[in-house]
């Protein structure tokens, strides 16, 4: 039997647009509740939510019956994280603060084994191969892991070109609050300056033949980078959300 077949890359290498939301609750209760929506895809964010190796496998064990495929964002792009993520089941992984050629080459091997990559062999006792009864895992597992890769500096935009030109990026993410941070507009990732440079950024990615990401939760400007060629918007946090509802509510009776 081979690795899962992993059907968010197989819709971002179609080109199909594909809208999901942030898990940031981290934990299992609300991710299983989330799963049951019908985003195009679901991403546990271990970057800015308290999330570990434990939270975030829970979070796949009670979304592996769900219609929405699901990513994880680890803090950082560290070659011993990605295997242990890789190894738990993880297939989709965004990749936080990418900002050269050489990292993005880095980090395409990290997720494929010898001889193309240098991820370590020993998935037969973990999750990722259902606990050694997917015994063509190793084979076929490189396939079907969809790595994406953030933008989210100047130095990021800088190499854009090197970034998403790199052989096994299969999708090119702008972080719009870093970036607007970055380019010293800390908060307001709207000013017209930092939405320019999204713009153009969409537009490259996807000259590149690569699948282009944003986190925009705002409905005008993510139409806009959905219409410019934008095919995975985040487009809201599950804990935005609950914060949202539980401000109207207050407000209701106030
Ligand atoms: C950013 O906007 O900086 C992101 O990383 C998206 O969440
Ligand atoms: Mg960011």
């Amino acid at each position: 039997m081979p690795a899962p077949e992993n059907s968010l890359k197989a819709r971002l290498s179609n080109g199909e647009n594909t809208t999901g939301l942030w898990l940031s609750m981290a934990n299992s209760y609300t991710a299983e509740l989330a799963g049951y929506i019908g985003f195009d895809w679901l991403m546990i964010d271990g970057e800015h939510a308290p999330n570990d190796l434990r939270t975030i496998m829970e979070q796949l064990q009670v979304l592996r019956n769900s219609a929405s495929p699901v990513a994880v964002r680890p803090p950082i792009g560290e070659v011993y994280l990605i295997k242990q993520l890789l190894d738990m089941g993880a297939q989709s992984l965004l990749i936080p603060m990418v900002e050269s050629g050489a990292q993005a080459e880095m980090l395409v091997k990290a997720v494929r084994y010898p001889p193309r990559g240098i991820r370590g062999v020993g998935a037969g006792s973990a999750r990722a191969t259902s606990f050694g009864t997917i015994d063509n895992y190793t084979a076929t597992a490189d396939d079907q892991i969809c790595l994406m890769l953030q933008i989210e500096t100047r130095a990021g935009v800088a190499s854009l070109d090197a970034i998403a030109s790199t052989e096994g990026v299969d999708c090119v993410f702008i972080g719009p609050s870093d970036l607007s941070a970055d380019m010293g507009y800390p908060g307001n990732p709207y000013a017209p300056e930092v939405l320019a440079v999204i713009e153009d950024a969409i537009k490259r990615i996807r000259a590149h033949g690569k699948a282009a990401g944003v986190f925009m939760t705002d409905q005008t400007h993510a139409k806009r980078f959905r219409d410019l060629g934008a095919n995975m918007i985040a487009i809201g946090s599950d804990v935005a959300v609950l914060v949202g509802g539980l401000k109207a509510l207050k407000q209701a009776y106030a």
